[in-house]
């Protein structure tokens, strides 16, 4: 069913505490931690806690659990004191997609390009 735990994925298990991740902020709904291959100095990953394979499958099942993980995106950088950062939602293998389960990248610390690569 949509938004449940799906035993493959590995997003769902540093959710639920079965893979280690570097936890920066928590809320009820988000879990945001540390790129384990980070592209900047802040590179912090924010997923929603439910199951949705990318962004904008969330966002039309539950959008205010995608509210939230913007909101938490802002939040994450500026905890990290970065007053510019970029938000990333990669969708789909051709854009970088890996993980599919939806997550925001949130990239700061250093100028970044525009247009990225
Ligand atoms: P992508 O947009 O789906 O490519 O992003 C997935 C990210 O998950 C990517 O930047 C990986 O470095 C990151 N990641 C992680 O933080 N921890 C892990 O155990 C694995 C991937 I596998």
């Amino acid at each position: 069913m949509a938004g449940e735990p799906q035993a493959d994925c590995l997003f769902c298990k540093i959710v639920a505490g079965d893979v280690p991740a570097t936890v920066v902020r928590e809320t009820d709904t988000t879990v945001a931690f540390r790129d384990i291959n980070p592209q900047a100095p802040t590179h912090i990953l924010v997923i929603p806690k439910v199951h949705h394979p990318d962004a904008a499958s969330l966002a039309a099942a539950e959008p205010q659990i995608a509210a939230d993980v913007l909101k938490e995106a802002a939040e994450v950088a500026a905890q990290e004191q970065a007053t510019s950062y970029r938000i990333v939602f990669n969708t789909g293998s051709g854009a970088g997609q890996t993980v599919f389960h939806a997550h925001a990248h949130v990239l700061g610390g250093r100028g970044l390009q525009w247009p990225p690569g």
